[in-house]
This record gives structure tokens, C-alpha cells and sequence, in this order.
């Protein structure tokens, strides 16, 4: 039955012209395909493809290992992913800068600079690494969660397991404000807090809202510690092989994905604190950031020497 149809379809798409080659683009997210990264790729699916008159078919793909990813955009045998840029610094260095604890003072601030030329400029760093940085996204600005205390002062972090990403900075700010950072995939996150292999770990409310975290971890300060930028890479040869005009197209729908996944951070910032509370979490909202900061400061000199100190200035003094 589904062959003769098959075969119907065939030889009516046969008679009515040439048969169109269509180029299939595979895009891996991590987090459920109803959440702020998932919203990323179905916004490409449908403009793009819609823009190319079907040429292209998108399919998107949910993988919560963020490195393997960008390792398969790397080697060619997935297109392109939208990952935030928790394991990127790892490949392209440059992209470290824009981890750096406390560095954004609010949303406003982070969109600003990501989309002015100091975002296109790391950008363009990813064609050095054999990547091809596409747009910037969002994760979000990061909190602490945990199952063992409320959380107030770094001085309650002391001695805390937490979950950090394959990260560098982030594992070193931790470091520093007394936790004991343990990095991994986020596909072992929730058996890890299950375990007890750790106690806690920051992400946005956006994750932690779409990943039911709230059923493994009881407390929750919003400390705003980090701002998590997300970043839509491809591989160079897609780009390569798409004619001017498709590029264009592809960059509208780029932009229609950074709309669609900023608009949810939006939304799910603004709603997420009362759900995680229905759903049983304590949450501490008043947060002494100077305390935080100040916590942070060795590190702080730290990255200074490091990364770009120019850059960094640059993005405080953004207005
Ligand atoms: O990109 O690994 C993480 O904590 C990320 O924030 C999450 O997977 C979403």
C-alpha cells in the first residue's frame, strides 16, 4: 500500500518536472526540543526552508553533550548546532571572554555587545578553528542550585560539589569562591545530583525549568553570576556550498532563531521563579552580588592576564 503510493507520488513528481535535489541540514540542540534551545532550530526549519522553496530540509536533533557536538560540526557529520559556549572555549579560545563572571551587568548589556562588532569579531574567530560561527544565542544569566543548604554567601559554598560545564573560567571561579567544581556533560548532570556525586550546579532558570531540575535540587539563589551565551556554529563546507542568495536566506532565518530563542530566555525568566517554587524550591532572590564580586576577586586579576584585557574593558564600559 505505502509503496504503491510511493511509486504514485514518484511518477506524478516525474511528470510534472524535474525532480528538485533537495539538501538535508541536520542541527543538534541540547535540552528538550519545547525549551529555548530547541526554539533555535525549529525557527531555521521553517523560515529557511520556506525561503528556499523546499530545496532544503531541516531536521533537528537533541544531544545533551555540548562538546560532541561541536566536535561533529567540526568533522562534518552533522551541520550545525546550537550550543552554549560552555565547551566552545576549548576550541576557540577567543570565546573565553564572554564567560568571565559578572562581566554583563543585565540582558540589555549581554544582547548589546553580542551583536555589536565585538560579537562579530569573535565570531570570525571560528573560521581559524575549522567552525563557522554563525549568530550569537542565549542560555541565560546562570544561578546556583543545590540540595543541602540555602545558599546566601560564599561562605556557604565552602566545600559544595558542584556541577560546573567543561568550562575553564567557570571552573575557576568556583574554585575560588571555596566549591569543589566537577565538570561534565550535561547528560550526566541528573544522575550525578541523583547519586549525590554532587550537590549542586548553576544553570538558567531556563534549563532548570525545562529539565525538571527542581526534582533533584531543593534550593535555589539566583545569583546572577554569569551571564551563558549560546552560539549557533556550522560547518564550513555547508556554508561554502550554498549559493549567495541561500546564504542570505540562511542568515534571515538565523536571525528569526535568535528572536525566537531570546524572546523564551524573556519569557521563562520572567515566569520561572514562581514555577520553581510550585513545584517545591526554595528560593533565595535577594543576593549580596558585591559579596560575590569581591569573593571572585583573585580571579578576577587573574583573567586579566589572561584574556583579553583590552576586550574586557571594552565590553565593562559598553553602553
Ligand atoms: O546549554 O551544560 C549546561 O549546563 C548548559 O547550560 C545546558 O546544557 C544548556
Amino acid at each position: 500500500m505505502f509503496r504503491r503510493s510511493a511509486l504514485a507520488a514518484g511518477i506524478a513528481a516525474f511528470l510534472a518536472g524535474p525532480a528538485i535535489a533537495q539538501t538535508q541540514i541536520t542541527i543538534q540542540h541540547a535540552l528538550p526540543a519545547n525549551s529555548h534551545t530547541g526554539v533555535g532550530p525549529a525557527a531555521i526549519k521553517e523560515v529557511f526552508e520556506r525561503l528556499t522553496n523546499g530545496r532544503y530540509r531541516v531536521v533537528a536533533q537533541r544531544n545533551d553533550n555540548e562538546r560532541e557536538m561541536v566536535e561533529s560540526v567540526q568533522i562534518g557529520t552533522i551541520d550545525c548546532t546550537f550550543t552554549s559556549t560552555g565547551p566552545v572555549g576549548n576550541f576557540v579560545p577567543e570565546v573565553r571572554i564572554f564567560d568571565v563572571p559578572f562581566l554583563f551587568r543585565d540582558t540589555a548589556h549581554a544582547r548589546g555587545v553580542l551583536d555589536s562588532e565585538i560579537g562579530q569579531q569573535v565570531l570570525g574567530r571560528f573560521s581559524a578553528r575549522g567552525l563557522h560561527g554563525v549568530i550569537w544565542t542565549e542560555n541565560g544569566f546562570r544561578h546556583l542550585t543545590n540540595s543541602r543548604r540555602e545558599v546566601n554567601l560564599p561562605a556557604d559554598l565552602r566545600g559544595l560539589k558542584v556541577r560546573t560545564m567543561e568550562n575553564q573560567v567557570h571552573m575557576r571561579a568556583f574554585t575560588v569562591l571555596g566549591a569543589l567544581p566537577t565538570p561534565m556533560a550535561f547528560s550526566e548532570l541528573v544522575p550525578a545530583l541523583q547519586q549525590g556525586t554532587v550537590d549542586g550546579q548553576e544553570n538558567p532558570i531556563s534549563v532548570i525549568v525545562a529539565n525538571n531540575l527542581n526534582q533533584v535540587q531543593r534550593y535555589m539563589t539566583l545569583t546572577n553570576h554569569v551571564y551563558s551565551p549560546s552560539v549557533m556554529i556550522c560547518n564550513p563546507g555547508l556554508m561554502q556550498r550554498m549559493t549567495p542568495a541561500d546564504r542570505e536566506h540562511f542568515m534571515t532565518a538565523a536571525r528569526a532563531a535568535q528572536r525566537a530563542n531570546r524572546d523564551r530566555v524573556t519569557q521563562d525568566d520572567a515566569n520561572g521563579v514562581e514555577l520553581l517554587r510550585s513545584r517545591g524550591m526554595t528560593v533565595v532572590t535577594t543576593v549580596n552580588t558585591a559579596a560575590f564580586q569581591e569573593a571572585l576577586a583573585p580571579a578576577f586579576a587573574e583573567w586579566e592576564r589572561s584574556l583579553d584585557a583590552a576586550l574586557l574593558r571594552r565590553i565593562r564600559d559598553w553602553r
